[in-house]
């Protein structure tokens, strides 16, 4: 039988040992696009060539296979610049697209809620802008195996000016959506802790076992096994039996070669995660190549300056691991939010790190350690007050990081 193939996939391989990886992750961008069947090609280099990104003899060897599979998209597993793509298209004649622009239209597909369409649609624009004349041909191109879910509308009838006026338009709205938002953080009185990682890493799935556990009739967000399910941030109030509370966020996760203009206009929904007390890092462990997915999530979070914000790494989907794993971080915890092992523990561990807990106690101070009733006021909950012939009474929640600066008077001096 003859074999069919919706697109040519073309990557370089750098000699980093992530090749494999690195096309397997294009693949599954594909498939998200409903480009489901593709051939993959890939050429040793050390860099992409300037003019072509890849050797005129492996263009030659792209022509003749698409040639022979009847294929009319090539799409390049790096971010083409401009004049790569118009000269690619050229040499080649067929519809020719890039990995940023695959991530731009899944997020363009995926984008429900106004904000979410704005950032999309402000980083497909800012993509495009240079692009212009090489996009056009594959954009006008019919019949191809790209669907390109466009920015509204047809690329074409719009030139550079008017894109740069929709650009300047959307910059402004979200201008405004970030002030709102703002005023809407700064008027929280809870602690925030937000569930950051890799797409598909399980963000919300924790999110909703945490739910689970502690909230049961609370809105479940979606939790699905394919590429950035989540594209919006969605904030729940977790409420512990003791009534202390946090508020987590669920955020929207993250890829290898994510698109620079990409990231920057979701730096408005992204900044839920720059405001928070606390950042869950989650890892899936069972991947092969967690590491190369916790330095694309952290050199994300730094690149939000996110530097000053304690990190729990949350290595999740340990119920897939066949082996004994063993975190390199200290300040980790292992967990599966299927089965829910460890969940208990990690909510407990954010308790600790982000709520300070207290305890109740009556002490009885010497006067002679006016010292102490200072420090209760100023640092503690001092709940009554009484003085007696030879002690001040004290009831009064206490910080457990100082209860033993009060240990020895919590009996009566009598
Ligand atoms: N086996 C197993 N699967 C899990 C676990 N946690 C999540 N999953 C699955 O992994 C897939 C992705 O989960 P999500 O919660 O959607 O992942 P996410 O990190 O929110 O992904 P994005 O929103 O795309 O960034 C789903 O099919 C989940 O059912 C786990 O502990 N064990
Ligand atoms: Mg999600």
């Amino acid at each position: 039988m003859e074999e069919i193939y919706d697109a040519i996939i073309v990557s370089i391989d750098y000699d980093d040992g992530l090749i494999d990886y690195y096309e397997k992750e294009l693949a599954n961008l594909c498939e998200a696009n409903d480009i489901n069947r593709v051939y993959k090609i890939r050429q040793k280099l050390d860099k992409p060539k300037v003019g072509y990104f890849v050797g005129m003899g492996k263009l030659d060897e792209i022509k003749m296979v698409a040639t022979t599979y009847d294929i009319n998209l090539v799409i390049f597993n790096d971010e083409l610049s401009p004049s790569q793509i118009r000269n690619i298209e050229n040499c080649l004649d067929l519809e020719v697209i890039d990995r940023s622009m695959l991530i731009l239209n899944i997020f363009a597909s995926r984008a429900k809620t106004s904000e979410a369409m704005i950032e999309v649609s402000l980083a497909q624009y800012k993509y495009m802008l240079p692009r212009l004349i090489g996009l056009s041909k594959s954009l006008s191109r019919q019949g191809g195996g790209f669907n390109a879910k466009g920015p509204g509308e047809t690329q074409l009838e719009l030139d550079r000016r008017k894109i740069e006026k929709r650009i300047n338009k959307l910059e402004a709205d979200l201008k405004q959506i970030n002030i709102s938002r703002q005023n809407r953080i700064k008027k929280r009185s809870d602690k925030t802790v937000a569930l950051v990682g890799y797409t598909n890493s399980g963000k919300s799935k924790i999110m909703n076992a945490l739910i689970d556990l502690y909230q049961d009739n609370k809105k479940k967000v979606l939790s699905k096994d394919m590429l950035f399910a989540t594209l919006t941030t969605s904030n729940r109030k977790i409420t512990f039996p003791d009534n202390q509370s946090f508020i987590l966020t669920d955020t929207v996760g993250f890829v290898s070669k994510l698109p620079h203009h990409l990231v920057n206009s979701f730096k408005s929904t992204l900044q839920e995660i720059t405001e928070a007390d606390l950042i869950l890092h989650i890892v899936d462990c069972a991947n092969p190549n967690y590491k190369l997915q916790i330095d694309v999530t952290n050199k994300v979070l730094e690149e939000l300056g996110c530097k000053d914000i304690p990190i729990l790494y949350v290595y999740n989907k340990c119920d897939l691991l066949d082996e004994q794993f063993f975190p390199e971080e200290e300040n980790s915890i292992m967990i599966s939010a299927k089965t829910g092992f460890n969940l208990k523990l990690l909510a407990m561990t954010i308790k600790k790190m982000i709520l300070n807990e207290v305890t109740t106690l009556e002490l009885f101070i010497p006067y002679d350690r006016g010292d102490l009733v200072s420090k209760l006021k100023e640092n503690e909950n001092i709940i009554r007050m009484e003085y007696l012939d030879n002690s001040i009474n004290v009831l009064a929640t206490i910080k457990n990081k100082n209860l033993h600066i009060y240990e020895a008077y919590k009996k009566s001096l009598d």
